[in-house]
């Protein structure tokens, strides 16, 4: 159990406030930040984080480029927003490239308006350096939402994205869930390593298939029957829609799932609309099947447990290279150990032995 450096005037607080530090040994799950973010962050980094909860665009988009950019106030920015966020529903949308998902993306966004709710939006771009077009298809898919502010978007590249890309991207989702957003869309292409670490972020994973892709289904089956919680079949106005209905069904009476849930497939036009209301009944019906069975909770530790070993990683990492193989010591070190000068075993005890001290 940690020391929770929060918070002003939550109703559910266990005990009372002391200088805005509150000492958290039992019950800390029902701790809920509200208002204000207190304790070591700096009056900046909390002034920023008002201004984003207080719906402020910029300040948001600039949170975000701190978090990509992994810029030196994103620590901070993170650690205050990290206590704010854990409200949002994060959704991950995942398939092919083209098979709809922005326009799926789009559709649920604003049948999720309707109720009122807010959504932060988050397009990964496909890898491609020529892919400056796909951004710019997305924003003028999206651009419809442009004017209403319960809708941001942001795009962002895969290409240079420091940290790894599942874990920008689960940084930029802590942001959006911190701003108080109550869904948070995260869109990805394809189902590689990096796709799955992503949507493993997600509460909800929906895996867009097509008509056509053939033996695509097959191919890709052990990445989305890992993944997947709800199936769509997009573009069902063209043939084929039940073929791939019948693919899934037949991959799911193999896959072993954790969980009782059936995923459920459901065929939609995203381009018209059609479907879209069922979807985001299915995406309703999973979510209060995670409240009820605890399986939530249980997937949210299962993420952390990754998470961690992963940032820890990347800590470890930018340290030793900070302080141990910097000013050409990597180099020096390699060379040694071409020419057999030195041994590899030996450096890596030397340098991991110095940790700490
Ligand atoms: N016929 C048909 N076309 C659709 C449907 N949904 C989307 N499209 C079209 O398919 C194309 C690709 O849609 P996007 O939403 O950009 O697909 P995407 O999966 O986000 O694409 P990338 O992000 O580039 O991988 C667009 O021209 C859409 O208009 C549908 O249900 N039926
Ligand atoms: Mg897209």
């Amino acid at each position: 159990m940690g020391l929770i450096r929060l918070i002003f005037g939550s109703d559910d607080m266990v005990g009372a406030p002391q200088a805005g530090i509150l000492h958290c040994e039992v019950g800390c799950e029902s701790v809920r930040p509200t208002e204000e973010v207190v304790g070591i962050v700096s009056e900046e980094t909390k002034g920023w984080v008002d201004r984003i909860r207080a719906g402020d665009v910029r300040a948001l988009a600039r949170a975000i480029t701190a978090v990509e950019n992994r810029s030196a106030d994103s620590a901070e920015l993170l650690k205050a927003s990290f206590a704010l966020s854990g409200k949002a529903s994060v959704l991950g949308f995942t398939g092919a490239p083209g098979a709809g998902k922005s326009t799926l993306v789009d559709g649920v966004a604003r049948e999720y308006r309707k109720a009122n709710k807010t959504v932060g939006i988050v397009a990964i771009d496909p890898t491609s350096p020529f892919s400056g077009g796909a951004i710019l298809g997305d924003r003028i898919r999206m651009q419809g939402h442009y004017a209403d502010p319960g809708i941001f978007i942001r795009s962002m590249a895969t290409r240079g994205s420091l940290g790894g890309l599942a874990r920008t991207t689960a940084d930029v989702t802590t942001i959006l869930d911190a701003s108080g957003r109550d869904l948070v869309m995260v869109e990805t292409v394809g189902v590689g390593q990096d796709e799955i670490d992503i949507v493993k972020l997600a509460d909800v994973t929906v895996v867009v298939l097509v008509p056509g892709m053939g033996d695509d289904v097959q191919s890709i089956k052990a990445g989305i029957m890992e993944i997947a919680d709800i199936f769509v079949i997009n573009k069902a106005d063209r043939d084929g829609a039940e073929r791939v209905e019948r693919e899934i069904k037949a991959l799911q009476s193999l896959a072993l799932r954790h969980d009782a849930w059936i995923p459920p497939i459901v065929k939609t036009v995203a381009a018209n609309g059609e479907g879209i209301p069922e979807l985001v009944a299915k995406i309703e019906e999973y979510r209060s099947f995670l409240d009820k069975s605890e399986a939530g909770h249980q997937k949210r530790i299962e993420n952390w447990r990754n998470r961690l070993v992963e940032m820890l990683r990347d800590a470890l990492l930018e340290r030793v290279e900070r302080d141990h193989l910097g000013n050409g010591a990597a180099g020096r070190y390699a060379a040694e150990i071409a020419d057999h000068k030195r041994d590899p075993y030996t450096i890596i005890e030397e340098i991991v032995g110095a940790l700490g001290h």
